[in-house]
This record gives structure tokens, C-alpha cells and sequence, in this order.
């Protein structure tokens, strides 16, 4: 089942494409689907990747018909496949439409109020015989800012526990540990405008031509106006990203902290660390210290030669030592970007910080084109879960549940009695689910997020997300899902497009979809359902808000005086707006674009002697963090051989639970296929288009091989956005010590051929 190519699906007459226009068919940028004029056009954003694209919805008899870029906003009018076809998940035949409820053990259709007082009274029967931790919510990046904000406050502030998680757990936690580590704060300091002056751009574990395929597209932008600028990809498979970089460093699995080590190592040897920057803006850290000496980081640094970061990763050193030349070459400015081949990693945070150590010795930050800048996977992974606090253990705008100050401050923002708020963190995602197993969680509420397919080491929590003795609360928009077949009640939940609400992508950029038409059938928004199940446990009275509207005044307030200040973005203004880049205080004319510079960012005084000042830090200095390299949790061995790595391809998203409902989107590259490389095939001997069952030491699942050269011998690629073919089955759950991430990235596997 190979589907229709990936040309045919850009070639669609309705679409018009930009290809022709820009010479570059393989990824195409769209404007957009519009088969007629609609009746009116409503402003908001696509519901899916972290790039963020603006889009304007086009509506005719009260259905979505069509969709088009945001000519205003930073995608400059274009979209990908995935934002071109956003109109046909709207009335997908797998759209839920009313609530269910499992009954002799099938679900049902239901009224909302059975459903509702089903849920209520499971919640408060566990809260009262159990105590406040015995629930939990599990949200997501792809929430809106105020529903997430309405969970938040209704599980902390009023059930009393912080098992709030979600699955930015999965994917930005590491990033969100590496720029608290470094730089005291979370969240980029840079912004996409970077990537048009950028001289060199170092991108790292990330797949951008396929996952943020329109900020890709401004990158290609910049080499094809200056032709000059270098694009450097470590990724350990020949990714389409890799394909059309000037240099690919393919190295091994989990092996690339010795790379960014030993680009340190040149950039320090050949003098090109920028020693004035350093003695203003930076202090060394290592283990949980800072406060080290910059003759203490050269000594470590030494170690890491090119040769040895050549032995380690299985990169060339001369390769090594001109990616280093590169980026630290005088006068040029220097970007890294990275995603999800750097966080999901047991050394996630680690590698964050080596990456923004280059940018720092460089010297090369806060300046247009040189920046270290996380991509972010989700929408509103940012805005919603990372600034507004909806993790385990923070509290909104970069306050901490472990911080009494902190919690003090929310107990009084939040009108709750003082000690209210728990001060012991909750769990985090992959221990959430571990308490759901071992009994600890009887009730989770799960929103936005299909986490019986993307959880690692799928086996185990979709056996206690199906254990009879929990009670599993499931709002979404499609069914059945691999998570909603687990069930015990599932909620209709509206759809982009069908409520409004705020969403805060990769650069700090906050922006609000407007509401376009009604949900489908008897779906209803998320932040309705919370504000309902509120009342019904009796914590009515902490919302004074009715709607996301209402709710954005309260998040105003909680911002101000933070590291985040947005007071100034009314919703009118972001009415008016096509997005708005905080801090922003209110009075401010214009958003930041690059966060602690003097004349961008107005938390830096205006007789700040200096050009930058990193005020996310009491002594005002980021960190250069002394990182050794490690291996990976599970590394292959006699038994299990292969690597297994698990990501994404363009067309799809997630679990496919959308994409997979557009047909044009399903024909291509939906079934899940084992890539591997020749030279291995040829030893097993199996051919392309043969079934092999991979068997990891969690579980095995059936998949048809595809022989490719992208990837290194001894590994295997298989991508997450297929229900029938589980590549989580497979993978483990070893997480991040400091962030929780889990390792998707690397499992080791075993490789056997299988009957067709
Ligand atoms: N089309 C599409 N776009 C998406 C999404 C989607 O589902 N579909 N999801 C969005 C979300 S939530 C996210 S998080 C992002 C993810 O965006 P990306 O991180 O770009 O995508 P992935 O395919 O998960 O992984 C990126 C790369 O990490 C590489 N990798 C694996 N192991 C290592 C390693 O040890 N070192 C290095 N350096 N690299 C390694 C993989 O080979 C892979 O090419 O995409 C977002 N955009
Ligand atoms: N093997 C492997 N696994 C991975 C990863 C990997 O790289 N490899 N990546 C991880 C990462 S980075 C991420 S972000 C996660 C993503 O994993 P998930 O969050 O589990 O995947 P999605 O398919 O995005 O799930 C979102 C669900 O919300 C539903 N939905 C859409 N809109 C709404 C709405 O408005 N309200 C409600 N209530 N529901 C709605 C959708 O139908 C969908 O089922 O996967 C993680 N899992
Ligand atoms: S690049 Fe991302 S945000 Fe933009 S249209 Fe594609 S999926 Fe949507
Ligand atoms: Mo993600």
C-alpha cells in the first residue's frame, strides 16, 4: 500500500501551489483550498504544527469550505498540505457527535447529563474516599490557552492536586529544562525573522521540510537570496531536511552531545570564542552548579577532541571542524534550531544545553540571525502548557509548585485559602500513567491528546488505562481512538474552527482563532464541558468567567510582573492583530522580538549598560553547562540489534485521528512502514515490501519493510500516525532525569521476518 506519490497530492487542481513559483516541488507551499468564494472569511490560525501558520476560514452556509494563508501573518499567505486540507476533518464521517458511555462493557450513546453526572460522581466519590491525588488531567499543546487555564485552575486551585500533565511532557519538556537551565527562564529569545539573516543554520535532531514545513520554507528562502549561508543537519537519517543541507553529519543514535562538545572544543582552540562576551554575560555550570570558571570549562572541553567526537558519533572529524568553522566564523550570523531528535532523549536537556553553549561562547545571540531557538511541536504547547503552567510542577508565567512565594502569590490571584494549593508536584506523563497502573490514579480526565497511541511502551498504559477499577474520561473530537476505545465515558468535543481561543506557537507569538461556525452535532467546547464538571464538584464559584473571552482578562492579570508580561494584549487588540510576540506589557507599542536585548525587550532597562541583559537569572548571567556525553537508555545489543527511531512524516499528524480522515491525506504515507537500510536487509534477507515483526523487549508489532539508503545500518525509521500499527508497542519509556521527556527515539529492537 504505497498510496499515491507525494506530487500528485500538491498537484491538486484546487490548490494553488507556489512550486512553480519558487523551483521547489518536493515540499511545496500552498496558498491555500479554495474550490469557490466563500461567504465570509474568519481570522485564525492552523490547529496544527508549532509553526503556527495564520489562515483565514472560509465559510458558506455555516460549514467550513475552504481555507487560505494569512498573507499578513509570518507565513506569508502559505500553508502546507496539512493547513490546505484543515476543511475536510470538519464533517469527517469518525466526527464525534454525542457523548458515550460504557455500559456491560460497550460504549453507548448517552445524554449530556448522564454523562456528566456519571463523571462528576466518580471524580468526587475518589476525591472523598481516596483524597485529591487519587485524579488526575492530562491536557495537551493543541489545547486552547483558556480551556488549558480552566483545567489547570479547577484540579490545582480547587480539587487541590497538581497531577495536571500533558503531552508537552513528550516532546518540549527537555527544551523547557534547557532554557530554564541556561538562561533561568523558558522560551526562545529569538524569532522566525532571525532565519532571514542568518549566515549558518544549524539544525539539530529535526526534520523541518516535513514537520514545520513553512518555516522551512522562509529557510530556503535565506539560502536562495544568500546563496552563502551554510545549513548544517545532524540527524542520524538522511532526512528530506538532510537531503538539501550543504552538510549532513549522520551520526550514530544518541550520540551527538560529543558533536556539539567538540565544536566547543574548535570554537575554543581556534580563538573564536568571543571572550568579552562571556566575562559580561556568562557564567559555567556543571552537574547542578554554576558559578564554575571559564578556565575550568576549557579544561573540560579539551577532552573533546574531533577525533574522539568522530569515534563516538560515526561522523567525519574534518566534517566536525568545519561545521564548528562555520558557525563561529567572525561577522556571520549563526541560528540553531532543533525538535524532537534533541528532547526525547534520556540527555535531552543535556544537549539542549550544549546547543545554546554555542551560541553563548560564540557570542552569536541576541542579534538578528543568531539565536538559539527551540522549534515547538504543538500549536500552543507554549502559550498554553509551558506559559501557562499546566505541568506537574509548575504554577502559571514561570512560577513554581515548589515555590511558597509562588504558590502564596497564585493562592491570592486565585481567591483560594492559604496552603490550598499542594506543595509537592504531581505526576509527570509517563508517571501519571505509571500510578494509573499501579492503582495510585483512579480517575483521569484526558483532553485533546490520544495518549493510549502516543505513550511510550504502549502495552503497559493501555492495560491500566483499561483496568476495570479506573475510571477514564475521554473529551475529543473523533471515535473511536486508540485511546477513546479504552474509555469509560467520551465527550464530544468541539473542533478548531467551532470555538475561539488562543494559541502561542515557536516564537512567542500569542494569536486567536476566532470562532467560525457551531460544533458538529451535541459537541461542545472544552472550556464549557470544565466549566460544567466545576459545578457539578462544587468549585463553581473559583470561575467567574463564562467564556475563553473571560478567561483571557484573568491570564492578563496572572502575567503581569512576570518574565512574560502580555497585560497589553487586549483581545481586541489581538482581534486586530496577526499575532503579537510577548513580553508586552500594557503600554507598549509593539511586541518583542528578541527577548533580553536592550531596545527589543522592555524587561530590560533602557540604561542597561549592556546590549543584552539575561535578567531570567539573579546574577544575570546564562549558563555554559559542562555536558558529558552518555549513551542511551537502551542501547542495541546481542539480542536486540536494531535501533528503533519513531517520528513523523509530512502529511500526517499524531495519530492520524484527522489527517487520517482526509482522503487525499490517507492515500499517502499513512500505513506505518519499517524503513531499513539495504546492506541489513540483504543480511536478513528480506526485500522491500516483505512483512517483518519487530520485537522489543515491551512488545512486537507486524510492519511491511521499506528498503532506503536514509537511514544508518543498524537502524530502524517507523512513523507514529498509524492506529493500526503501533510503533509504541515498541518503544521505552526511559525518561529524561531532570525533564521526565521519555526517549522515543531510541529502543532497541529485534528484526524477524514475517508471513505476509
Ligand atoms: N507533518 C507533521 N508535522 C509535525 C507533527 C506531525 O505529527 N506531523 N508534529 C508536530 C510535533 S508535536 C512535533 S514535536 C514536531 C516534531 O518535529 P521533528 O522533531 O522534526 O520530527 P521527528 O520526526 O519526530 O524527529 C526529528 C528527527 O529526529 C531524528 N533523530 C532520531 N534520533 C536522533 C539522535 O539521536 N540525534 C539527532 N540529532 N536526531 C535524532 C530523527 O531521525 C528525525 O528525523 O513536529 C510537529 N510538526
Ligand atoms: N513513538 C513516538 N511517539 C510519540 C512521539 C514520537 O516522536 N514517537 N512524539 C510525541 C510527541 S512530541 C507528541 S506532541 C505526542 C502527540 O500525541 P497525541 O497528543 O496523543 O496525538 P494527537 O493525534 O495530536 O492527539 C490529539 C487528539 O485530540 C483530538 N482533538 C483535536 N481537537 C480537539 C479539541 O479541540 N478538543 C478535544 N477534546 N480533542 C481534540 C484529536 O482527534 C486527537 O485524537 O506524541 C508523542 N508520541
Ligand atoms: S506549517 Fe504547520 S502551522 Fe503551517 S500550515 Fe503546515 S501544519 Fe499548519
Ligand atoms: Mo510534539
Amino acid at each position: 500500500m504505497r498510496g499515491i506519490s507525494r506530487r500528485k497530492i500538491f498537484h491538486l487542481p484546487v490548490v494553488t501551489s507556489a512550486a512553480a513559483l519558487l523551483g521547489r516541488a518536493d515540499w511545496t507551499p500552498l496558498r491555500g483550498f479554495v474550490p469557490a468564494e466563500p461567504e465570509r472569511w474568519v481570522k485564525s490560525v492552523c490547529r496544527y504544527c508549532g509553526a503556527g501558520c495564520g489562515v483565514y476560514i472560509g465559510v458558506t452556509g455555516g460549514k467550513v469550505t475552504a481555507v487560505k494563508g494569512d498573507a499578513q501573518n509570518h507565513n506569508r499567505g502559505f500553508v502546507c498540505v496539512k493547513g490546505a486540507k484543515l476543511p475536510e476533518i470538519m464533517t469527517a464521517p469518525s466526527r464525534l457527535k454525542y457523548p458515550l458511555v460504557r455500559k456491560n462493557g460497550k460504549l453507548e450513546r448517552a445524554s449530556w447529563e448522564e454523562a456528566m453526572a456519571l463523571v462528576a460522581g466518580k471524580f468526587r466519590e475518589s476525591i472523598e474516599k481516596n483524597g485529591p491525588d487519587s485524579v488526575a488531567f492530562y491536557g495537551s499543546g493543541q489545547g486552547l490557552t483558556e480551556e488549558t487555564y480552566a483545567a489547570n485552575k479547577l484540579f490545582k486551585a480547587g480539587i487541590g492536586t497538581n497531577n495536571v500533565d500533558g503531552n508537552p511532557r513528550l516532546c518540549m519538556a527537555s527544551a523547557a529544562g534547557g532554557y530554564t537551565t541556561s538562561f533561568g527562564k523558558d522560551e526562545p529569545m529569538g524569532c522566525y525573522e532571525d532565519i532571514d539573516h542568518a549566515d549558518v543554520l544549524l539544525i539539530v535532531g529535526s526534520n523541518m521540510a516535513e514537520c514545520h514545513p513553512i518555516l522551512w520554507m522562509r529557510v530556503l528562502d535565506r539560502k536562495e537570496k544568500n546563496p552563502g549561508t551554510k545549513i548544517i543537519v545532524v540527524d542520524p537519517r538522511r532526512t528530506r531536511t538532510a537531503r538539501m543541507a550543504d552538510m549532513h553529519l549522520a551520526c550514530k543514535p544518541g550520540m551527538d552531545l560529543t558533536i556539539m562538545n567538540a565544536m566547543a572544543h574548535v570554537i575554543v582552540k581556534e580563538g573564536l570564542a568571543d571572550e568579552a562576551f562571556l566575562k559580561a554575560h556568562v557564567t559555567f555550570g556543571q552537574g547542578a552548579e554554576a558559578g564554575k570558571t571559564w578556565e575550568e570549562y576549557r579544561k573540560f572541553i579539551d577532552a573533546y577532541t574531533p577525533e574522539r567526537a568522530a569515534r563516538e558519533s560515526g561522523c567525519r572529524a574534518e566534517d566536525i571542524v568545519q561545521a564548528a568553522l562555520w558557525f563561529a566564523a567572525r561577522g556571520r550570523a549563526a541560528m540553531t534550531l532543533w525538535t524532537m531528535g534533541v528532547n526525547q532523549r534520556v540527555q535531552g536537556v543535556w544537549l539542549n544545553n550544549l546547543l545554546m553553549n554555542l551560541n553563548l561562547l560564540t557570542g552569536k545571540i541576541g542579534l538578528p540571525g543568531s539565536t538559539p531557538f527551540s522549534l515547538t511541536g504543538q500549536p500552543n504547547a507554549c502559550g498554553g502548557v509551558r506559559d501557562g503552567g499546566a505541568l506537574a510542577h509548575l504554577l502559571p508565567y514561570g512560577r513554581l509548585v515548589a515555590n511558597e512565594a509562588h504558590r502564596a502569590e497564585m493562592e491570592k490571584l486565585w481567591g483560594v485559602p492559604k496552603g490550598k494549593l499542594a506543595a509537592k508536584p504531581g505526576y509527570s506523563a509517563v508517571e501519571l500513567f505509571q500510578a494509573l497502573d499501579e492503582g495510585k490514579v483512579k480517575c483521569l480526565y484526558v483532553m485533546t491528546t490520544n495518549p493510549g497511541q502516543s505513550l511510550p511502551n504502549g502495552n503497559r498504559y493501555r492495560k491500566a488505562m483499561a483496568r476495570e477499577d479506573t475510571f477514564l474520561v475521554v473529551a475529543e473530537a473523533f471515535h473511536p481512538t486508540r485511546t477513546s476505545e479504552l474509555a469509560d465515558v467520551v465527550l464530544p468535543a468541539a473542533l478548531w474552527a467551532e470555538k475561539e481561543g488562543v494559541y502561542g506557537c515557536s516564537e512567542r507569538r500569542y494569536q486567536l482563532l476566532e470562532k467560525a461556525i457551531e460544533p458538529a452535532g451535541e459537541a461542545k467546547p472544552d472550556m464549557e464541558i470544565l466549566l460544567e464538571l466545576a459545578k457539578r464538584l462544587g468549585h463553581g464559584s473559583l470561575f467567574q468567567f463564562k467564556d475563553a473571552a473571560g478567561a483571557w482578562e484573568e491570564l492578563l492579570a496572572l502575567s503581569q510582573g512576570t518574565a512574560y508580561d502580555f497585560t497589553g494584549m487586549t483581545r481586541d487588540r489581538l482581534k486586530q492583530s496577526h499575532g503579537l510576540l510577548w513580553p508586552l506589557p500594557a503600554g507598549a507599542a509593539s511586541g518583542t522580538r528578541r527577548r533580553y536585548v536592550k531596545g527589543d525587550d522592555p524587561l530590560v532597562p533602557a540604561a542597561h549598560p549592556e546590549r543584552v541583559k539575561f535578567y531570567g537569572r539573579p546574577d544575570g548571567r546564562a549558563v555554559v553547562w559542562m555536558r558529558d556525553q552518555k549513551g542511551p537508555a537502551e542501547p542495541p545489543d546481542a539480542e536486540y540489534p536494531f535501533t528503533l527511531n519513531t517520528g513523523r512524516v509530512l502529511e500526517h499528524w499524531h495519530t492520524g485521528t484527522m489527517t487520517g480522515s482526509v482522503a487525499s491525506l490517507k492515500a499517502t504515507n499513512y500505513v506505518a512502514v519499517a524503513e531499513m537500510n539495504p546492506a541489513d536487509l540483504r543480511r536478513l534477507g528480506v526485500k522491500d515490501g516483505d512483512q517483518v515483526l519487530l520485537k522489543s523487549r515491551r512488545g512486537e508489532q507486524a510492519f511491511e519493510v521499506r528498503e532506503t539508503e536514509n537511514g544508518r545500518e543498524g537502524s530502524v525509521f517507523v512513523h507514529m500516525h498509524d492506529p493500526n500499527r503501533l510503533c509504541n508497542l515498541l518503544t521505552v519509556d526511559a525518561f529524561d532525569a531532570a525533564s521526565k521527556e521519555p526517549e522515543f527515539k531510541i529502543a532497541a529492537v529485534k528484526v524477524e521476518k514475517a508471513a505476509k
